[in-house]
């Protein structure tokens, strides 16, 4: 081979090689920094997430409060954290809801809101450090970009920003909305219903979808049946089964009450899967009245996540949504992020890199309510 072919070879291979890694690297190499998380398999079982979140709740009293907001048909409680400075009390602070695993079967919302929850209040005391030893600090927070060029994403954040968003912010986290579907790895819960309009003495089937037991426009369903019936289920053996009535699930009521006893002013609601970032509606094509604000802060989210950002009805019509219901009622800038690529990964890098750059989103979310808040004080 002569000298200009090898070097042009040479250069062939390089781009070869070194082209595929470079366009590989955007939001899958992210690196959790050593001092915090060990992955240990995808996902927690609901008993390792209680001890878990009790763990974490005594080791760091100070930030992390943790506590019941309801008992599901099985007997498991729904957890429910809060974490800020003063945690026992209401400072009037931002407040923001995180919430995974409205369906049994989408494991991946759960661990995202446990490993957001441990990365919180592991971080809180730390100095600021110099995570990958480079001797720069706090160079590369956790936006799914290489920030500082060095070949590795997210892998110096800011320990003081995590530490100013506790101090600023009051953050509720409800790991596992339907922790009896979880256990049996189905999407709905494990109550038994009475026929569909809970009328029949007898048991005729299990389950009610949360996701479609919220209040809001419940009983539209009756005006244009055909728009909603595709996944909005009526009859109690389908498996998007709505309930019998508005919030009849301990489920659905356990987030309410949380809902209705605070100020949230930004919520995202995890689910899996298709890599979308989903705003108010889910009943209509009618675009929400803050639509300006859901893109603003959406496009934001997907410049972390690299999610596609629409309305909630272009996935599909939806009744009965949780975050419908907080924008409806409480004009919580409610979003649903739909995680990843399947129901349940099993590749715990893949979940773990899931986790990691969601930390980024949460924090972003924290910091826009932060920002959000002072604009309205
Ligand atoms: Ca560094
Ligand atoms: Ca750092
Ligand atoms: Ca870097
Ligand atoms: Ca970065
Ligand atoms: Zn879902």
């Amino acid at each position: 081979m002569k000298p200009l072919f090898k070097i042009i070879a040479v250069c062939c291979l390089a781009v070869l090689f070194l082209g595929p890694i470079a366009t590989a690297q955007k939001g899958s190499q992210a690196t959790i920094p050593a001092t915090t998380i060990a992955p240990s398999g995808p996902y927690h079982t609901y008993e390792n997430m209680t001890t878990m979140l009790q763990g974490l709740a005594t080791n760091h009293s100070d930030i992390m409060e943790l506590y019941s907001i309801g008992t599901t048909y099985e007997g498991r409680t729904i957890w429910a954290v809060k974490i800020s400075d003063n945690v026992h009390e209401e400072e009037g602070e931002p407040q923001v809801l995180f919430m995974g695993v409205h369906h049994g079967n989408e494991k991946p919302g759960a661990e995202v809101c446990l490993r957001f929850i441990q990365y919180l209040v592991e971080t809180y005391h730390m100095p600021d450090t110099d995570n990958d030893h480079d001797g720069k600090l706090n160079e590369d927070p956790i936006d799914g970009v290489d920030n500082d060029h060095d070949g590795l994403i997210d892998e110096d954040p800011s320990e003081s920003y995590v530490r100013s968003l506790i101090n600023d912010t009051e953050i509720f986290v409800i790991p596992m909305v339907n922790p009896d579907g979880y256990a049996a790895d189905q999407r709905e819960n494990k109550e038994p219903n009475h026929g569909s309009f809970g009328l029949n003495p007898f048991v005729t089937s299990y389950g009610v979808d949360i996701n479609r037991n919220y209040g809001y426009k419940w009983f539209r369903i009756f005006l244009t049946p055909q728009l909603y019936l595709g996944s909005t289920g009526i009859r109690d053996y389908s498996t998007v089964y709505r309930g019998p009535h508005p919030f009849s699930t301990a489920e659905a009521q356990a987030v309410r009450s949380l809902v209705d006893s605070h100020n949230i002013s930004i919520a995202i609601s995890y689910h899996t899967y298709g890599q979308e970032i989903l705003y108010p509606w889910g009943y209509t094509r009618l675009p929400p009245r803050d639509i300006t604000t859901f893109r603003s802060i959406g496009k934001n989210i997907s410049h972390i996540d690299s999610y596609v950002l629409s309305q909630s009805i272009g996935l599909y019509p939806t009744l009965g949504d949780a975050c419908d219901w907080m924008y409806g009622e409480h004009g919580i800038m409610a979003y649903t992020i739909e995680l990843g690529t399947s129901f349940e990964p099993t590749n715990s890098q893949v979940v773990h890199d899931l986790c990691w750059l969601h930390i980024g989103v949460n924090l972003y979310v924290c910091d826009c309510a932060r920002t959000m808040g002072h604009q309205l004080g």
